[in-house]
């Protein structure tokens, strides 16, 4: 347990090259990939408490989010299946307006180790975009994050840009982010919405089968 915390510490103090060795040494010691991951979480939600009450600064915020990735780097590899044969095709993306990007990753790395092929799209996409990528790459799910309220609109736009290339009902629209609901989801009039990365990677594979 000492571990975990000294991980949580750790991702809070921004120290990514102590990361690695921190993750490496709790997966030898037996905790489960996603017990690493939920103590890198629990830092973070320090960091985003205390950002929020401008008692962290966006570089302290950066620093930390650099120790997110490194530490993430080990896990991925123990979260993916690399030989699995592609269940189908996710676009993901951060929606426009948006640069967050750790929860989208981890959505990504999590769907991987579900048999799915991702083609992340990156961080500010404009809508058109979401369609272009899976016109090109015959996509059967779109993933959206969106991390901020003044973000979150941007999801009723790409639905709009796929009913209006008239593929609307060749893709799913699964979206997320911490601001996202179920009732927003509806609204949007999205196929799927997932609290968490765990989450995302059920879901695709159910609408994949
Ligand atoms: Co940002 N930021 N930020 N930030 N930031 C938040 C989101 C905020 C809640 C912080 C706060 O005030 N408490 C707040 C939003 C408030 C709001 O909208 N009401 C905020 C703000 C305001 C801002 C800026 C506007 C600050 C400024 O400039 N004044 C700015 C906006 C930049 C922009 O995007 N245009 C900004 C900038 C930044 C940094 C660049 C410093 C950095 C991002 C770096 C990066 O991503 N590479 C940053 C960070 C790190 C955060 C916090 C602290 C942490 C986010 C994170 O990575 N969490 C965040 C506070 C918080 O969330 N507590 C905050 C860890 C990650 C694993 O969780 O992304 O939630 P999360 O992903 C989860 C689930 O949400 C879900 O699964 C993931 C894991 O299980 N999920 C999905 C995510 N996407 C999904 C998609 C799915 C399904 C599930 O299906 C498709």
């Amino acid at each position: 347990m000492e571990i975990l915390k000294k991980i949580a510490e750790t991702l809070y103090d921004g120290n990514e090259d102590a990361m690695p060795g921190l993750v490496q040494e709790a997966i030898e010691n037996g905790f489960s990939a996603q017990e690493v991951l939920d103590a890198m979480m629990a830092g973070m939600a320090i960091v985003g408490d205390e950002f929020s009450r401008d008692e962290l600064y966006i570089p302290e915020v950066l620093c930390s989010c650099h120790a997110m990735m490194e530490g993430s780097k080990v896990l991925k590899p123990l979260l993916t299946d690399q030989d699995a044969k592609a269940l189908g095709t996710v676009i993901l993306g951060s929606v426009q307006g948006d640069m967050h990007d750790i929860g989208k990753n981890l959505v990504g790395m999590m769907l991987e180790g579900r048999g799915l092929k991702v083609i992340d799209i990156g961080i500010d996409v404009p809508p058109e975009k979401f369609v272009e990528a899976a016109i090109g790459n015959n996509a059967d799910i779109v993933a959206c994050s969106a991390l901020l309220t003044t973000t979150m609109p941007e999801i009723s736009k790409i639905e709009k840009a796929f009913v209006d290339a008239g593929i609307r009902d060749k893709v799913k629209i699964m979206i997320g982010g911490a601001p996202i609901t179920q009732d927003f989801c509806d609204r949007m009039e999205c196929d799927a919405y997932a609290k968490d990365a765990g989450g995302a990677a059920t879901l695709a594979v159910k609408m994949c089968e």
